[in-house]
Formats: C-alpha cells, sequence, structure tokens
C-alpha cells in the first residue's frame, strides 16, 4: 500500500458549541450539555470554560455542579447536533467520498485521491475547519497523518480549534510518547494490565515482541504491536460498510474439538464484554447491536461466521446465548479449530450520540 492521507475532524465540545451557536448568550460561560442532577444523570460534555473546573464527559450532574456552582446545565438536545452533524457531513463530501463518521462530531476522511490544493491534506484540512467556521459557526479540529490511528492522536494536539500533521519521517518519534491508553481499544482493563507489565506507552510497548503480546493479550495483542509502532492499515470505511466488534483468537494449538471450543467461549466473552465497553467509551451507549456473531477458523484455514439477529431493545448479549450459534458453526466442517470469535454486528452509525470506533 502507497502511503495515505488520512484526516481526522473532531468538532470542539460539540453538544455545547452548538447550544451556544443557538443562544449567543452563552458564550465564554462554563456551560455544560447533560441531564439534571436530580435524575441521577451525567454530563455529555462541558464547555472548555466548564472544563477548567474539572467539569467534562461523564461526570455526575450531581458532582459537575458542585465543581461549578455556577454552571449552566443545558439538557441535550439530539436533533439539533443531528442537523449541525448533516451540515458538517455535507462540507466533507465535498472533499472525498471515503468518509467514516465514528459520532455525530468526528469521523475520518481518505483523501489520498483528492484533487484539491495540490493533494495537500494539510491544506484540505485547512480548508474544511474554515468551512465549518464560516458556514456552521462551529469550530473543529483535525489530525492529518498516513493512517487512521496517527491522525485521530493528532487531532487532539492541537485541541480546540487546531490543526496537526503527523509526517510519516515523524511518526516513529511522535508515536513513542503516546500513553498506552490513548489506544483506541486500550480501555481500563487493559490498560491495567500493561501497567501491571510496566508498560505505560508505546516505547514501552515496542520491547515486547509479537509472541509476548500475543501470550499477554491474546490476539489483541498482535495488533497492539503494530499500533506501538504507528503502524494502522485499517481502511477508512464509509458509513455504508459493515461495522462489526469483535473478538478473536488465535491458540498457539488448534481446540480438537466442540467441547474443548465451548470451554473457551467464557473467556473470549469476558474479553469481548470488557472490550466493547471499554472501546465503547463512557457509557454513552447510543450504539445498536443488530446481531450476534461467532467466527470460526478450521484447520483445514476455511472460515465460517454463523449470526443471529437480535431486537435492537434487546439487553447485552449474554454468554449463553453465544453457545447455540457455537454449536451451529462448528457442525459445519467438525474439524480442530485455528480461531475462535464472538462479537455483535452493529446498526450503521449517525443515530444520536457516540458511536463505537471498532478495529
Ligand atoms: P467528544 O468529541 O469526545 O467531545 P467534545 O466534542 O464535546 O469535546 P472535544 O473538544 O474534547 O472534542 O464527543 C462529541 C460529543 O459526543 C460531545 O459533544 C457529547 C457526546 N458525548 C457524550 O454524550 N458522552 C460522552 O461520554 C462523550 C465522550 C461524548
Ligand atoms: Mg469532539
Amino acid at each position: 500500500m502507497g502511503t495515505r492521507k488520512i484526516i481526522h475532524i473532531d468538532m470542539d465540545c460539540f453538544y455545547a458549541a452548538v447550544e451556544v451557536k443557538y443562544n449567543p448568550t452563552l458564550k465564554g460561560k462554563a456551560i455544560a450539555v447533560g441531564g439534571r442532577p436530580e435524575e441521577r444523570s451525567v454530563i455529555c460534555t462541558a464547555s472548555y470554560e466548564a472544563r477548567k473546573f474539572g467539569v467534562k464527559s461523564a461526570v455526575s450532574s450531581y458532582k459537575a455542579l458542585k465543581l461549578c456552582p455556577h454552571l449552566i446545565l443545558i439538557p441535550p438536545d439530539f436533533e439539533k447536533y443531528h442537523r449541525e452533524s448533516q451540515a458538517i457531513q455535507q462540507i466533507f463530501s465535498r472533499f472525498t467520498k471515503k468518509i467514516e463518521p465514528l459520532s455525530l462530531d468526528e469521523a475520518f476522511l481518505d483523501v489520498t485521491d483528492a484533487p484539491f490544493f495540490g493533494g495537500s491534506a494539510s491544506l484540505i484540512a485547512m480548508e474544511i475547519r474554515k468551512l465549518i467556521f464560516h458556514e456552521c459557526a462551529l469550530t473543529a479540529s483535525a489530525g492529518v497523518a498516513e493512517n487512521k490511528f496517527l491522525a485521530k492522536l493528532a487531532s487532539e494536539w492541537n485541541k480546540p480549534n487546531g490543526q496537526y500533521v503527523i509526517t510519516p519521517q515523524a511518526a516513529p518519534a511522535f508515536i513513542k510518547k503516546v500513553p498506552v491508553e490513548k489506544i483506541f481499544g486500550v480501555g481500563k482493563v487493559t490498560a491495567q494490565k500493561l501497567h501491571s507489565l510496566k508498560i505505560f506507552n508505546c516505547q514501552d510497548l515496542q520491547h515486547f515482541s509479537i509472541e509476548e503480546l500475543y501470550h499477554h493479550l491474546g490476539s489483541w495483542g498482535e495488533n497492539l504491536y503494530y499500533l506501538c509502532r504507528g503502524m494502522d492499515e485499517r481502511e477508512v470505511e464509509t458509513s455504508s460498510e459493515r461495522k462489526s466488534f469483535t473478538v478473536e483468537y488465535t491458540y498457539p494449538q488448534d481446540l480438537p474439538d466442540l467441547e474443548a471450543c465451548l470451554k473457551k467461549i467464557p473467556e473470549l466473552y469476558q474479553e469481548f464484554r470488557s472490550r466493547f465497553l471499554e472501546t465503547d467509551g463512557n457509557a454513552d451507549a447510543k450504539i445498536t447491536i443488530k446481531s450476534l456473531i461467532v467466527k470460526i477458523k478450521f484447520c483445514n484455514f476455511k472460515h465460517t461466521t454463523v449470526q443471529q439477529g437480535i431486537s435492537p431493545l434487546s439487553p447485552f448479549p449474554t454468554l449463553e446465548q453465544y453457545s447455540p450459534l457455537l454449536h451451529k458453526a462448528y457442525a459445519r466442517y467438525c474439524l480442530p479449530v485455528r480461531l475462535l470469535g464472538l462479537g455483535v454486528r452493529l446498526a450503521p452509525p449517525c443515530t444520536s450520540g457516540k458511536q463505537l470506533t471498532l478495529f
């Protein structure tokens, strides 16, 4: 693959900024969007003025008002955020068709082949931010790099209302200082595990071989091996493309039979559940699960996937729901198994709230 040009755009304090846009008297004040404290609600986001007091996403509204008694608390209005989000997406679409929205306020754009500004991704990012400001009266930050992982790290670098470029030459030095928590998919549980191995940043991670990481973290360890070197081959996937979230494990020795596979399911399920909930991040669970998936790769390298649709209103899938799927998948070849995976398929993005960043 040749060098790609990926832009990550992330709006600044999005819900709060939209509220200020609709009510300019709020400008410069400590405001937060969230439910009332008596409803045991949490803060969706806060203006940068409010953040100085420690008010931020996922803090309880009760605590937020304790931290900042003059905080102006505004109930969320998703219809408004959705409308603004569509206007922003429309701006993106003038530059490329390869757009992957991650949530209402965040997207990856692949501008590798975009014919604007002599192909300069930095200038395209600058122009997009300018247009967002002029047409939507909102500010955005952008990151530019050769892949999604680095672009997302870069967009945080000069936030708010800034942008940052990580050139392929600068990437190896940049990545070393990045704390492991910044790697998406590394949530609290994985971070703790890494800390217990004295791994705090990407440089620490680089000392581990792929086998060692595999040993400590399963197949996820392999991803980390590449990510901590700033390598990420994932394509920018447009929203019409399939999205799923699975945890997979290739076993060092084939699992001989169905019984051996069934024994591995609880461990995989635990990993899936914790990683899904971690990556979903901050419990803004507006994600819709369409179906459950079990994947098998047999010793003859044949793959099979079994899915089962569930109602969007169903509670989070349980371990017990996966066993019948495994039975069904195994029955297709009845051979020793190299790889087992389980997870979920998701409805396309652009519902209200945050979408999962998927691996
Ligand atoms: P973020 O981009 O994470 O945050 P932000 O845009 O408010 O602030 P920043 O300038 O740091 O980018 O999330 C985008 C929107 O998603 C945010 O405005 C509100 C919503 N959201 C929640 O509702 N709950 C959450 O826990 C988070 C993190 C975000
Ligand atoms: Mg944002």
